[in-house]
């Protein structure tokens, strides 16, 4: 939780809060880090209105000022889209100091989950959770995403996570930190570009009104942390297995030699993705974000409505 003098809500956030309605938080990092310009700033836009659409208040959220802020206006998003990666990536460590500088800061899906909790947000909607990384037995790289879905109640949508990760160790992790799998009409774990990872999960959902309940129940019993809910990339616009994998294996090639590690290989293997597939994989991933705010957005109404 961030004490309320360090948080700030845009007017039409902290109204709809006040009256129970539904309201969607979307991260900042994808915006920064995760899209190239000027796709960036489009993708924002659409996902505002697409939770909109459904009936819900769209919450962007970044660090600005000395501020969490929770609901960008326009020019606060062209700002964040503009500056693409010389903005800083924010995670849970990095609040305070950026705070302190007053600089801009984009929230990653841990950070965002922190400012969505303490605003009473219960529903965010992203592409990728970040995870385990491939080597972390020798590196120990795994995202401080799956150590906040542990602790921070908030339900997180996305598309599984990326196969340039290790996913049985980023479910294995899930399962360590008590995090709640649930499939939206799916029954294996999706890898973000492709439907499905082939690794099977327990919790199969098709019906929005059991989902959202579910959903209220975990966050009603109290203490429990986050849970995951699990949309795959549409049929349409999943890419090609076998294709991925080359390209996946030639990115994480090229930030070996490139030397890149830590914080900067999540955006790094991304934009080299993108490079590698000729704009395929962003095409993918502008889909499967959008496909996942929608399912947020029905999700956090169905959710409001039940309470
Ligand atoms: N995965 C994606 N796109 C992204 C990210 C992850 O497919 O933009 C971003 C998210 O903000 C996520 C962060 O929270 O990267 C994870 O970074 P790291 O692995 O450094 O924890
Ligand atoms: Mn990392």
């Amino acid at each position: 939780m961030i004490q309320a003098e360090f948080i700030s809500l845009s007017q039409e956030v902290a109204e709809a809060i006040d009256a129970g309605q539904a309201v969607v938080a979307l991260e900042s990092t994808i915006i920064s880090h995760g899209l190239p310009w000027p796709d960036n700033l489009a993708c924002a836009q659409r996902l505002e209105a697409i939770v909109r659409k459904y009936g819900a208040v769209p919450a962007t959220i970044a660090l600005h000022d000395g501020k969490v802020l929770v609901g960008l206006n326009n020019d606060q998003l062209e700002a964040l889209a503009t500056a693409g990666s010389n903005v800083r990536k924010v995670s849970r460590r990095d609040l305070a100091s950026v705070l302190t500088q007053r600089s801009w800061g984009a929230t990653t899906v841990a950070a965002t989950m922190i400012a969505a909790d303490t605003a009473g947000i219960r529903v965010f909607a992203t592409g990728g959770i970040g995870g385990v990384h491939r080597g972390a037995e020798q590196d120990f790289d795994i995202s401080a995403d799956l150590i906040e879905l542990g602790r921070t109640p908030v339900v997180v949508v996305c598309a599984g996570a990326k196969s340039i990760l290790d996913l049985p160790k980023t479910l294995e992790v899930l399962e360590t930190q008590g995090v709640p799998i649930w499939g939206w009409h799916c029954d294996t774990f999706p890898s973000f570009f492709s439907q499905s990872s082939g690794i099977d999960i327990e919790d199969t959902f098709d019906s929005l009104e059991v989902l959202a309940s579910c959903a209220n129940t975990h966050l009603a019993m109290g203490g429990n942390g986050g849970a995951l809910i699990v949309n795959p990339v549409p049929r349409a616009d999943a890419l090609d297995m076998s294709q991925e994998t080359r390209w996946i294996e030639q990115a994480l090639k090229d930030a070996r030699t490139a030397g890149v590690g830590g914080k900067a290989a999540t955006p790094f293997l991304l934009r080299k993705l993108v490079e590698l597939s000729d704009g395929q994989t962003l095409r993918a991933n502008l889909a499967l974000v959008e496909n996942n705010v929608q399912l947020a957005a029905r999700v956090a109404v169905e959710m409001a409505g039940q309470q």
